[in-house]
């Protein structure tokens, strides 16, 4: 069991009395009702690939552990409808394969898709590096069946695009990290295979250059970026010095990039002459200051690569402090300028790696462990170092978690933030569902107040 009873940063080292692995929802729904009667705690976990502890049991060795990794099947997969039935145990990047089989795509991507679940995606509304242009896991989850903490089934594998019929239920579960009920099976949107695709990496002149070359992209064509990811210096220089990437496929090193992915269903879009324009006029603007365009399958790779050995470039180097924050787009560049200054005021010699979404305003504004600082001292000033960022974003009414949830991390940002009539709210809802705070407690709410 020990690969499930730590996070995948090792924040959390938990304990349980074992794991169940159901084969079916029939079997999840028994054990849950087994649970319930018996008042055990349960905590679902998907591909534990999560950035917050939000799917490892606590230290009591109480709580059972439930994966869902049996439940793998595509149940249905409609290329009229555009939508695949699957069920929560499978591997993401099987979805996208077997949506690709079909002639479509499964659009949602990211670093983790190779262990990931669908089940994990949904209830921790998983985003990355193609919302610019897909939305999040909500906005391409039409249907889900869910098991409650009492153990009753909620079938609404639906499948309408259309369907006013009461309250949205499933969205509350989407998202919810698991302290809700157990997401089982769900019904994913598909939308038309993209038939050309072009990368570029940009060196830019500055963050606010980075946000330029975004809306000269989106004027021409929004329906045309897929992703739009942005890297300070530090970064790439972090990715490269940990042989995670090939070497910088430009004539010279800069202080801020951008990786830029268009891609399209249309045969006739001409996406390389939309792409070269927009570029040249960013270098006579002075915006763009050096762009290699892949001429290959494998150059775009590499420069994927460059991007997403981020978080194991980070693992690599030491320990990390990682701020997954989001503000509205207009404000990313300052946003960057104000966190990097705010971090640097706490700890001179930290050293600021900021990377990730620009193109839907969520940025990773992490911090490696400075050579010559302990592991513990430094994690022992972490929290601060993130409120240090959350005091920036806060005041650009951003968000203290973009995309990797509340999970235990951040339990206490979420009382801060959320608190008043939406906590409330929040807590009014888990009382309704799960009374007996059986599903994965100490996750996402605060415990209450003494009163
Ligand atoms: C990414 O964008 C992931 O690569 C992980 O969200 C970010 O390691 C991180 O902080
Ligand atoms: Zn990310």
């Amino acid at each position: 069991m020990a690969p499930h009873l730590t996070d995948w940063r090792g924040l959390y080292h938990g304990a349980a009395p074992c794991l169940l692995r159901p084969a079916s929802t029939e079997e999840l729904a028994g054990a849950v009702r087994l649970c319930a009667a018996a008042g055990v705690p349960m905590v679902p976990q998907g591909g534990n690939t999560g950035m917050v502890g939000g799917a490892v049991p606590d230290e009591s060795g109480r709580q059972v552990l439930v994966s869902l990794a049996r439940m793998n099947r595509l149940r249905d997969l409609d290329p009229v409808d555009m939508t695949m039935t699957v069920e929560a145990g499978m591997i993401v990047r099987t979805a996208q394969e077997h949506a690709e089989a079909a002639g479509c795509l499964f659009p949602l991507s990211f670093g983790g898709e190779g262990s990931a679940t669908v089940g994990g995606i949904l209830s921790t509304n998983a985003g990355g590096n193609t919302t610019v242009r897909y939305g999040n896991a909500r906005e391409l989850c039409l249907g889900l069946e869910v098991v409650l903490p009492d153990g009753a089934v909620i079938h609404a594998l639906r499948r309408l695009r259309k369907d006013n019929t009461g309250y949205a239920l499933r969205q509350l579960f989407i998202g919810a990290e698991g302290t809700l009920g157990f997401v089982t099976a769900a019904v994913l949107r598909l939308v038309p295979r993209c038939v050309s695709e072009e990368v570029a990496l940009c060196a830019v002149a500055d963050e606010d250059a980075a946000l330029a070359l975004f809306r000269r992209l989106r004027g021409r064509d929004e329906t045309a970026v897929r992703a739009f990811e942005y890297l300070a210096g530090p970064a790439m220089d972090l990715v490269l010095r940990h042989g995670l990437g090939a070497s910088l496929p430009l004539a010279r090193p800069a202080a801020h990039y951008v990786l830029v992915e268009l891609a399209t269903s249309r045969p006739d879009a001409g996406l390389r002459g939309l792409l070269e324009a927009v570029l040249e006029e960013a270098l006579a603007a002075g915006e763009v200051e050096d762009a290699v365009l892949a001429e290959s399958e494998a150059q775009r790779a590499a420069i994927w690569a460059l991007r997403e050995g981020l978080p194991e470039a980070q693992t690599r180097a030491g320990a990390s402090v990682k701020s997954d924050v989001s503000v509205p787009i207009s404000r990313v560049p300052e946003m960057l300028r104000r966190g990097r200054a705010a971090v640097l005021a706490l700890m001179p010699e930290a050293r600021v790696i900021a990377f990730g979404h620009m193109g839907d305003g969520n940025i990773h504004m992490n911090v490696q462990q400075p050579e010559g600082m302990a592991r513990a001292d430094f994690l022992a000033r972490g929290y601060g170092l993130m409120e240090a960022v959350n005091a920036v974003v806060r005041a650009m009414d951003g968000s203290f978690s973009a995309e990797h949830g509340v999970g235990r991390l951040k339990t206490g940002m979420l009382r801060d933030w959320r608190g008043g009539a939406e906590l409330a709210t929040m807590r009014r809802i888990k009382a309704a569902l799960d009374p007996g705070e059986l599903m994965n407690p100490g996750k996402v709410l605060p415990p209450e107040d003494p009163a």
